[in-house]
């Protein structure tokens, strides 16, 4: 998972599935802000760019990380193709971090094992708000960029022959 110095944010826009049959809702996070929405932009722009109506987004606002469960369990009921989780968890000075991190991602799995609708993992996990502002548009790119990418691939998923 080292992301020592590169952007792993680009893609091949000719190899993703054409979006324009899909909703997609966005749950986003309003803890640092700046940072979540850098993300739901960099997430939004992919999506349009690949096709999906604008019609077809929906955006929830859930007031911290930890609401994006319920937030997604939400979004999920209104039978979207895929749900983008969007937060920024940034570690302080006692564990809560830690109970954080490990509630939000846990959560999303259950949701993903639960139902039949994706749910991507659009949360950053970091020990600086530096190393938050690398990965939502920085020297490290978008990780909204890439939950889009990843969400319009779950949406389209269907088995190869062979
Ligand atoms: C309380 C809290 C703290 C300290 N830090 C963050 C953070 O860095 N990122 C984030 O998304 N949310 C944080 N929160 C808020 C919790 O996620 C949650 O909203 C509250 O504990 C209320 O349930």
């Amino acid at each position: 998972m080292a992301t020592a110095l590169s952007n792993l944010s680009e893609y091949d826009a000719d190899a993703l599935p054409d979006g324009s049959p899909y909703k997609i809702h966005l749950v986003v996070s309003e803890w640092n802000k700046k940072i979540t929405e850098a993300l739901l932009l960099g997430a939004k722009t992919t999506l349009i760019q690949s096709g999906v109506l604008p019609e077809n987004l929906k955006t929830w606002k859930v007031p911290g990380s930890f609401e994006l469960i319920y937030g997604a369990k939400k979004a999920q009921l209104e039978n979207p193709h895929a749900v983008i989780a969007i937060g920024s968890l940034i570690q302080g000075e006692t564990s809560h971090f830690d109970f954080v991190c490990q509630a939000v991602s846990q959560g999303i799995k259950d949701l993903n094992v639960n139902s039949e609708i994706p749910v991507i993992f659009c949360v950053l996990t970091d020990h600086t708000l530096e190393q938050a502002q690398d990965r939502s548009g920085g020297k490290h790119g978008n990780k909204g960029v890439e939950a889009a990418v990843a969400a319009l691939q779950m949406a389209d998923l269907k088995p190869k022959q062979g």
